[in-house]
């Protein structure tokens, strides 16, 4: 392997592919990444204006060009309204998730599809019983309703506030009725982003960032958490599984499917119809061994989470899943398909097909989803996948062999029951395990993968200096899919790299180090098994007081965007590896690096550098160990030190 190979990721599988690509003349997301050197600089900084025809403006980071656009607007200004407008996509993202989740819900519990069923029933009426709705005497199916048409409403809520935010600690509560950072409904947050950062309207930067922060809780406390109660609701809560992660999962003897963007709705539906054993047999009649689905970023984390199908691989994985040549079919649904996957597709002999009237692509076919006749749509994708197996050029066949175990499946509610045992189910022993210096704190580290950082070398660097000081890791997105190729996601492997501490925690519950807890939309788990800590008492009384910390080290989505500020005006310190848009202003930097943890107890930091990263968030978690004045550490290792000056 060739050292320019091995520089582009970190992950041995995709290497192969990314040399293969190579080899055979097509380019992938690195080569689309080196044409494009050097990138604009005043888009890096967050310097340019498109927001009116009198632009495009663009301010001279150097000060010695334009210093404010047509209409005046200074860099703080600029800077702002473009970061907020990446949390109104962000947000619009997932809550849209969210809002197809309420809607599928809505149709099932009228049983107007007969393709879902509402699994979790116990969920349902906890979720219920939060939104006000008197559960008494009331079937699963009329609390179901009154469950989906209340979160539908949320989201064109005037007035009010999003229920969900009643499960942050009171405290936290208070401090954001006190900022008027509450969201009111979700789709309003959204617009009114939109609004303030037209031209014309809002030019304080600092007014601009707050209104930024409201929207992000709208998705983080509302939009994404719709999406992760109602899909726990729909297609059941995940339980601890058994998975394999990589490459390695596609099968050179079978027809290999693999499904490929965010929403569990139709791909619930076809890891069913891959079983369907007419379709298995048509397979068999063309000389597959037999039907193999595999899941690709957060589509294949929801499917994984709730089934143990397998997941090919991360965000940068997508064209080298097809670069295999044993792809028969690849199904997407919206988010983070890359358009270049059609491209890819007609290389080889692989089908895409689009599957949401959101996400289309030219040339490239459409089999429209409904719910309502959803598992005869899955088996017809099935079947197409089936057909198209005649037609792989088998000499053209390079699966990597690189295929890891890991467990998923990790919910609040089913940590709560694994720490506290089935009849005492509780986080006592979590917070007792951070009060007596057992363990350090915990991290949430998430994200996606992006070619400006080698691919999943600053994730599994991050988790493995974290667990090697007692901090225990949550996981989320494609950083946990980069974490599970590792290893690291199995009690077995990650136990010799985890501290002692952290070791005897997880052996005395049987849990990994690192917690794979499920889909982008699933960082709100993380927020709900925060805010149970505080509940538990012993930690403080506000989600900031809590030794904890938050990273994205890959990052490239705007989503990213919106969860880090969820996280940061939640109190969580987020550490993210490349810098926002925002250093073209030294103020909104400032305010957003700084100033905002005497606001909202939480702020941002930028490290490329994933260890140094990762001793700064251990760094932080000692600050919040010492203001709760909590014990030394029991195995303290060597006291962590700083590469640079902090
Ligand atoms: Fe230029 Fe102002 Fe228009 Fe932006 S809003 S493009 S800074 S004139
Ligand atoms: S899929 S948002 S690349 S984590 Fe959720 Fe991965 Fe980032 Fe998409």
């Amino acid at each position: 392997m060739s050292e320019k190979h091995i520089q582009r990721s970190y992950d041995p599988a995709s290497q192969k592919m990314i040399k293969k690509a190579e080899s055979d003349n097509v380019k992938i997301a690195w080569d689309r990444y080196d044409a494009m050197q050097p990138q604009c600089g005043f888009g890096e900084l967050g310097l340019c204006c498109k927001v009116c025809n009198m632009g495009p403006c663009r301010i001279d980071p150097f000060g010695e060009g334009p210093q404010e656009g047509v209409c005046g607007a200074t860099k703080d200004t600029i800077v702002a309204r473009n970061l907020t407008r990446m949390i109104a996509a962000g947000s619009a993202a997932h809550s849209d998730h969210g809002r197809d989740i309420a809607h599928t819900l809505l149709l099932a519990a009228r049983g107007q599809t007969h393709d879902y069923k509402l699994k979790d029933t116990e969920k349902l009426k906890k979720v219920a019983l939060l939104y006000g709705i008197d559960i008494n005497g009331k079937s699963i199916e009329k609390i179901g309703e009154e469950l989906g048409e209340k979160c539908l409403s949320e989201f064109g809520q005037q007035e009010g506030e999003l229920k969900m935010t009643k499960r942050a600690p009171a405290k936290r509560l208070a401090l954001w009725r006190k900022l008027g950072i509450v969201p009111r409904g979700i789709d309003r947050e959204v617009v009114e982003i939109m609004h303030r950062t037209t031209m014309g309207v809002d030019n304080d930067y600092k007014n601009i960032i707050n209104h930024g922060m409201r929207t992000a809780l709208a998705d983080g406390w509302g939009g994404s958490m719709i999406a992760t109660e109602l899909s726990d609701i729909l297609f059941g809560s995940p339980k601890p599984i058994r998975a394999t992660v990589n490459l390695g999962v596609l099968k050179e003897d079978q027809v290999n499917i693999v499904v490929h963007g965010h929403e569990p709705t139709l791909s619930d539906v076809v890891q069913q119809a891959a079983k369907d054993p007419e379709l298995v047999a048509l397979a068999k009649k063309y000389g597959a061994k037999g039907i193999n689905l595999a899941g690709m970023c957060c589509t294949a984390n929801e499917i994984l989470m709730r089934h143990g199908i397998p997941s090919a691989g991360n965000f940068l994985q997508q064209e080298l899943a097809i670069l295999t040549g044993a792809v028969e079919l690849m199904m997407v649904d919206v988010q983070c398909v890359m358009p270049a996957l059609s491209v890819a597709a007609n290389c080889f002999h692989t089908k895409l097909v689009t599957t949401s009237p959101k996400c289309k692509f030219p040339g490239v076919e459409h089999v429209e989803f409904k719910e309502e006749r959803a598992l005869e749509i899955a088996r017809n994708i099935i079947r197409m996948g089936v057909e198209n197996f005649k037609n792989r050029a088998k000499e053209r066949i390079e699966i990597p062999k690189e295929i890891r175990g890991l467990v998923a499946g990790f919910t609040t509610e089913n940590t709560f029951h694994i720490l506290g045992g089935k009849y005492r189910a509780t986080f006592r022993p979590l917070n007792d395990a951070i009060i007596s210096g057992r363990l350090r704190g915990a991290a949430g580290v998430v994200g996606c993968n992006n070619p400006n950082i080698r691919q999943d070398w600053a994730h599994v660097s991050m988790v493995k200096e974290l667990i090697k000081h007692d901090v225990l890791v949550v996981q989320t997105g494609c950083s946990a899919i980069a974490c599970a190729k590792e290893g690291l996601l199995t009690p077995e492997s990650a136990f010799k790299l985890a501290g002692r501490g952290l070791q005897e925690i997880c052996q005395a519950v049987g849990i990994p180090p690192v917690l794979h807890v499920g889909s982008c939309v699933d960082n709100s788990r993380i927020l709900i098994i925060l805010s149970q800590v505080i509940k538990e008492g012993g930690l403080g009384e506000d989600l900031s007081d809590i030794p904890v910390a938050a990273a994205a080290p890959e990052w490239m989505s705007e989503k990213a965007v919106a969860i880090g500020f969820y996280a940061v005006a939640s109190g969580v310190y987020t550490i993210f590896g490349t810098p926002q848009p925002v250093l073209g202003s030294e103020n909104v930097t400032n305010y957003i690096a700084a100033e905002l943890e005497n606001i909202v107890g939480g702020k941002f930091a930028f490290e490329a550098d994933p260890i140094r990263a990762a001793q700064m968030m251990i760094k932080h978690i000692d600050k919040k160990r010492e203001a709760l004045k909590l014990p030394p550490l029991m195995y303290e290792r060597e006291p962590v030190r700083m590469t640079n000056n902090d």
